[in-house]
Order: structure tokens, then sequence, then C-alpha cells
């Protein structure tokens, strides 16, 4: 069984190579690459928030713990992203939302998704509408998924999902996610489905997908 105390303790302390050698051997004695990043990263990364929110980390550290967590990420994405048809499900325009730099939870959808059979056009952090709709209209995608992780950014969700709406794209489904953002919430600004976590997103991508004849 692999330690995975221990390798939450690694994150926490940015040991990146650490947390790449752990995340490789966790594999190595079998175990499944969703247990290593839900007990052995994702744990983890809960710690480092929690202790974030209590002025008990700063900004340099949780930099160099995200960093760790990238790492173990860079390992799994094989493994996450494989085995999708061999046929796209669609495609899904991925970003997190303008004026938030926050990117971890927001790749581990695009790998899941990836990994389902979805073509994933990833646009990055702090992206604006402007960004989501040419996004869309260049890849005439079916789906966008956006990402937010502060009380701040969230608001500039149903800025997007109103853009699309005047751009004459109603007919694109939206999903949010991220630490802040609720059922509740999503229903509030319009959007059609709400990811508690990455797999649950990928569950409403299937959902809103267009069937595949
Ligand atoms: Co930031 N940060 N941060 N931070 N940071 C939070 C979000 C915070 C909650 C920490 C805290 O106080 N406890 C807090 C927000 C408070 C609030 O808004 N009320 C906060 C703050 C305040 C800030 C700064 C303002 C700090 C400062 O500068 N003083 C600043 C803002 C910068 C900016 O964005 N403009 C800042 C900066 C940073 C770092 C750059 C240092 C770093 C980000 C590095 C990076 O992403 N490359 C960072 C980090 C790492 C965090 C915490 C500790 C961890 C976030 C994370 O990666 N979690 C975070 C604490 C927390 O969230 N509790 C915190 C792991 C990840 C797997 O989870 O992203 O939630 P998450 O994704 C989940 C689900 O939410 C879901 O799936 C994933 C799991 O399966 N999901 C989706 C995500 N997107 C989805 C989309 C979907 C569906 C599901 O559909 C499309």
């Amino acid at each position: 069984m692999p330690d995975y105390p221990l390798m939450n303790q690694a994150l926490y302390e940015g040991q990146a190579p650490k947390i790449d050698a752990m995340t490789r051997a966790a594999l190595d004695e079998g175990r499944g690459p969703h247990e290593v990043l839900q007990e052995g990263l994702i744990a983890g990364m809960s710690v480092v928030g929690e202790d974030f929110k209590y002025n008990r980390l700063y900004v340099p550290q949780v930099l160099v713990a995200a960093r760790a967590m990238k790492a173990g990420m860079a390992v799994l994405k094989p493994l996450l992203t494989a085995g999708g048809e061999s046929r796209s499900l669609g495609t899904v325009i991925m970003g997190t939302v303008k004026g938030d730099l926050h990117d971890i939870g927001k790749n581990l959808v695009c790998m899941m998704a990836e990994g389902a059979g979805f073509t994933i056009v990833d646009l990055g952090i702090d992206q604006s509408a402007d960004k989501f709709v040419a996004a869309v209209r260049e890849h005439n995608a079916s789906i966008v998924g956006m990402s937010a992780l502060l009380t701040t950014t969230m608001p500039y969700m149903k800025v997007v999902i109103d853009k699309l709406k005047d751009e004459g794209l109603d007919h694109v489904k939206v999903c949010v996610g991220g630490a802040p953002v609720s059922e509740m919430f999503a229903e509030e600004i319009g959007a059609d489905g709400y990811g508690a976590d990455a797999p649950r997103a990928v569950e409403l991508f299937k959902e809103m997908a267009p069937a595949i004849a």
C-alpha cells in the first residue's frame, strides 16, 4: 500500500521530484490512477487549501505545492487520457475565466474528458468571453466548460453565458465548476450543468453531447 499520508506531506512541502517518484511507485504497485490522484495528490492539496485559508501558508508555498501537484498529474496524464473512443464524442472548449489563474482542477477535467473520448480545446487561464465565443466558432464546438476558483471571478461565468446567447450560440451547452461554484449558482446564471468534480463534469459532457449517429 502506498504511504499516502507521506505523499500528502511531500506535496504540502512542494517536493516535486518526490511526488513524481511516489506517483510512479504507487502505479508500479498496481494502484489505479484515480486512487493515486485522489488519495495522494488531491488529499494533500486540500490540506494546503485549509492552511492557506488560515494564513499558515502563503502564496509562494502554495505555488510550490501546486508545482508538485502538477508533477504528479503529469505522471498520471497518459493514464487519465487513455482509452477514449476512437471517434470523438464532441468538442469541448475549456477554460478558467477572466481574472482567475487557477488551473489544476480545470486541467483534471480536461484530462478525464479526453480520456472519455472528447476533443478538448483548452484555452488555459484568465479567459475572456470573447475568447470563449471565438473558440466555439473556430472549432464548431457544442459544449463549453468553465472553471472558477475565486468568489470574485465566478460571476464572470454569467458574462460568458450571456455573450454566447448574444452571439446567437444558444445551442451551445455550458458546464461550470470549481471550488466556490454550486448547483444553485449554476442554475442562477443559466448554466446547463454543474460538475462538483472532474468525473461528474465528464458525465455531464456525455449527457450534453449530441447523439452520435
Ligand atoms: Co488560490 N485560492 N489564490 N492559488 N488556491 C483558493 C481558491 C482559496 C479557496 C484558498 C483559501 O483561501 N482557502 C482562495 C479563494 C477564496 C475565495 O475566493 N473566497 C484563494 C485565493 C484567495 C488566492 C489568491 C487571491 C491569493 C493571493 O494572491 N492573495 C490568488 C488569486 C490569483 C488569481 O487567480 N487571480 C491565488 C493564487 C493561487 C496560486 C497561484 C498560488 C495557486 C494556483 C496554482 C494553479 O492553479 N496553477 C493557488 C492554489 C493552488 C489554491 C488552492 C490551495 C488549491 C486549488 C486547487 O488546485 N485544488 C485553493 C484552495 C481550495 O480550493 N480549497 C485556493 C485542487 C483541484 C484539483 O481542485 O480546482 O477545486 P479544484 O477542482 C476540482 C473541482 O472544483 C472540479 O473538479 C476538480 C476535481 O475533480 N472542477 C470542475 C474544477 N473546475 C471544474 C470545471 C467543471 C467541472 C468541475 O466544468 C467545466
